[in-house]
């Protein structure tokens, strides 16, 4: 029997990458949750297969509403679920903290208490974040499965609750579910609100002559260990089909590449025949408090999986900015400059 895959956020970036990763690696029939006004440029490749039904299926489905996720599970039983789906930016929950915990948290619940009544065997991957380590004092850096929560936005409690919510229903209902704290992953499609992602956009504008040369950014003194989001979708499928992973386990997992915001900027610069390019600090682009130090430790998921990133930061910031070169020269000047 062909295993089957439901993905919340197929659209999204991670989700996208996810579902051409399995189409490309497995012989998965993979389902999808988006909602009707979901933009469908990152799944724009698999249009001719979603549209003859083939191996491809999209359902309509808002998370924060409950009959609305109940029709995609009573549509069949998955062996598989990606739970993605979320409100993922952090600045945007200090403007947005309801919406961002009715998403994150009540979206999240409310895939879970289907997936006991309808999915029951499916193994579950349940996408929470590196943000829920918050400040991290520097004696616990890099951060383990073990260091305690500290979060530092509403975004970040909002994927704390996440985590446990998936932790509750594998101990208290049996579920098979493991839960990832992702450091930064990143690569085309990456949003644009994202630090390293409205960087290498803002170039694009720059060297198609839409903006001024001059880039807006936040905080520079911040430091990411980088990973690329293909790498991700390969660590996430690597996880639900460990067949050593303990139901509940929670895993951080992200690249070997550490860096400043600021080295992040100044690679993506080195890559632009415009030379003339400069940057200054924009306020508005500033934490009221900053998750600055968020380097991993993945012992435990390579332990388990032998997963080890493949690509380099490198390529992974070349992509990013070509992905917004072309974007641009195919839309022109529809993106903000933010
Ligand atoms: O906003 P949309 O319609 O384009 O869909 C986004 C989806 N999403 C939802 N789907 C159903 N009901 C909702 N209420 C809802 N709210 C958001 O989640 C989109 O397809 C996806 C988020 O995509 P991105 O913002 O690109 O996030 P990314 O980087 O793919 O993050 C994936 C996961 C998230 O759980 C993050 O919190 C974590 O990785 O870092």
């Amino acid at each position: 029997m062909v295993k089957r895959a439901l993905i919340s956020g197929i659209t999204g970036m991670v989700g996208s990458h996810l579902l051409d990763y399995l189409i490309s690696n497995t012989d998965w029939e993979v389902h999808g949750i988006c909602r009707w006004r979901s933009p469908l440029d990152n799944i724009i490749n698999h249009l001719p297969s979603i549209d003859s039904k083939e191996r491809i299926y999209l359902h309509y489905c808002d998370i924060t509403d409950y009959a609305s996720v109940e029709n995609v599970f009573t549509t069949c039983k998955f062996d598989y679920i990606f739970h993605l789906a979320a409100q993922s930016f952090p600045a945007t929950s200090f403007t947005a903290p309801l919406n961002t915990y009715q998403t994150n948290i009540i979206g999240t619940e409310n895939i879970f208490s289907n997936i006991l009544k309808y999915s029951k065997e499916a193994i579950v991957h349940n996408c929470s974040s590196s943000e829920v380590f918050g400040r991290v004092p520097k004696q616990f850096v890099p951060i383990k499965e073990e260091t305690p929560f500290h979060p530092a936005s509403p975004y970040a409690i909002s994927k704390c609750s996440a985590d446990l919510i998936g932790r509750y229903y594998a101990e208290a209902n049996h579920l098979k579910v493991f839960t990832t704290r992702m450091f930064t992953h990143t690569g085309p499609r990456r949003g644009d609100v994202f630090m390293e992602s409205t960087f290498a956009k803002q170039i694009a504008l720059i060297e198609s002559g839409h903006i001024e040369p001059i880039i807006k950014v936040g905080n520079l003194e911040s430091v990411r260990t980088i990973a690329d989001v293909r790498d991700a979708v390969r660590a996430y499928y690597m996880l639900v089909t460990s067949e050593n992973a303990k139901s509940g386990d929670c895993f951080n997992i992200g690249g070997t590449f550490t860096t400043t915001v600021k080295n992040i900027l100044e690679y993506l610069l080195s890559q632009s025949e415009n030379k003339s390019i400069k940057y200054v600090t924009d306020p508005s682009r500033l934490r009221p408090i900053d998750a600055d130090l968020q380097v991993p430790d993945t012992t435990k998921f390579k332990r388990l999986t032998n997963w080890e990133p493949e690509i380099t930061f490198e390529k992974t910031m070349t992509d990013l900015l070509n992905y917004w070169r072309l974007a641009i020269s195919k839309n022109g000047y529809s993106y903000l400059s933010r």
